[in-house]
């Protein structure tokens, strides 16, 4: 039984199993004791009955802000080409691939995340999904720049389509009336949305001497593992909505509302989906972006592919209307997604960037002191201080 830490640094028991459906676990399957939690993580299949569906994927959004689908359409040819191109880059010399870098923010990175110091053990490609920045980007990048952005382009349109699917979805079940206005803010020529191919190379830990390494230890601000494997730091992802995909490695752990960490099987032929902090704002914090980390493998390379939607520079990202109501005031100032970009990139990649842009309220900070989280929601008499 694998075994992992919560925040408070007790061990704790967790039985990860696919749940279907986000459907209850069976609890008749296992012996439950009081340091044993039953962790699944849900899994979506997008051919079900539409209303069922919208439900099904809110409820997934509220619970885990993750989830995996299942039976969605995009063509396997559209993620091995892709897949093929990643593996073709990876596997050039330092230098050639040093050529298409550094990643700041876009092109090709080697152990720096972002601008202030954060490392892991990945090398990445970064790029804009506008096709004009990706053509440009192509050039330095691949053996045949053609090749690479069709690869890079088919991708993005289809991800972006499967982003929308579920953008819907989610609006449907959140009885929003307008069901595209979550999609809109991703599908405009100048959406924002980026395209990132990560490899983890493995890392054994036994007689890793890796010169390294303290430097991840002073940079890495996780406090529940050994750092020597950390691949990506702990972070949620400053978007709407992510769509992952890797190959068949292991590595992904996303964190439960309550701190347990969870590992994901991969799964090479599905998608992963994350909420982002833009889509918590949107909805108002009824959805919380998913925090998730990725640990190297000790003896094989993991490649993953993320989509980030995310809407144009000067758009803002103010709660659905629906979201607000007397009893549930908006959480958030408004801002635009530049806006916000700045402050993520100012930041460190563990931060809780969305704390800056929270409304304060009185009755809030005397209910912090005293109470559990939930009852921050509870309909008093909010006055609002902006
Ligand atoms: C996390 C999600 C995406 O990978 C990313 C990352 C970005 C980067 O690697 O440059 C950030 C990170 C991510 C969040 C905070 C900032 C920005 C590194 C960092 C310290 C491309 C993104 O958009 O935000």
């Amino acid at each position: 039984m694998p075994t992992f830490c919560n925040q408070n640094n007790t061990q704790t028991h967790i039985y990860f199993f696919d749940i279907p459906m986000v459907a209850p676990s069976p609890t008749s399957m296992m012996v439950r004791t009081k340091k044993t939690k039953a962790v699944g993580v849900p899994t979506i299949d997008l051919s079900l009955e539409r209303s069922k569906l919208s439900e099904t994927v809110v409820k997934a959004c509220e619970e885990y802000g993750f989830f995996k689908v299942v039976n969605h359409s995009v063509a396997k040819e559209v993620i091995s080409r892709l897949e093929e191109e990643g593996t073709a880059f990876f596997s050039k010399t330092s230098s050639e691939k040093r050529q298409a870098g550094p990643a700041t923010p876009f092109g090709y990175g080697c152990r720096n995340i972002g601008p202030n110091g954060d490392m892991g053990h990945l090398e990445y490609l970064l790029l804009h999904t506008n096709p004009l920045s990706v053509s440009e980007r192509s050039q330095t990048i691949a053996t045949d720049p053609t090749k690479f952005s069709c690869a890079v382009n088919d991708y993005i349109e289809a991800a972006k389509g499967l982003t929308c699917e579920i953008l819907d979805l989610v609006a449907e079940g959140l009885w929003v009336q307008d069901h595209f206005s979550l999609s809109n803010l991703i599908k405009d020529v100048h959406s924002d949305s980026l395209l990132r191919i990560n490899q983890y190379p493995p890392v054994s830990l036994k007689g890793n001497n890796n010169s390294d390494t303290s430097k991840l230890d002073q940079n890495n601000n996780n406090n529940n593992n050994n750092n020597n494997n950390i691949g990506f730091g702990e972070h949620s992802d400053p978007q709407i909505l992510t769509i992952m995909r890797s190959n068949n490695v292991d590595g992904l752990q996303i964190s439960t509302h309550d701190g347990l960490w969870i590992p994901v099987p991969p799964d090479p032929n599905q998608f992963f989906v994350m909420v982002g902090d833009a889509l918590q704002v949107l909805t108002n914090g009824r959805f919380r972006s998913v925090r998730h980390r990725v640990l190297t493998n000790a003896t094989k390379a993991r490649m993953s592919i993320m989509y980030f939607a995310a809407p144009p520079l000067n758009w803002w990202i103010t709660p659905l209307p629906k979201m607000v109501t007397p009893l549930s005031p908006t959480l958030y100032k408004p801002f635009t997604w530049a806006q916000y970009k700045q402050a993520a990139y100012s930041l460190r990649l563990g931060d809780t960037r969305l704390d800056l842009f929270k409304i304060q309220r009185q009755q809030d900070t005397h209910l912090a002191s005293a109470s559990p989280s939930h009852l921050h929601r509870i309909p008093s008499a909010y006055s609002s201080t902006t």
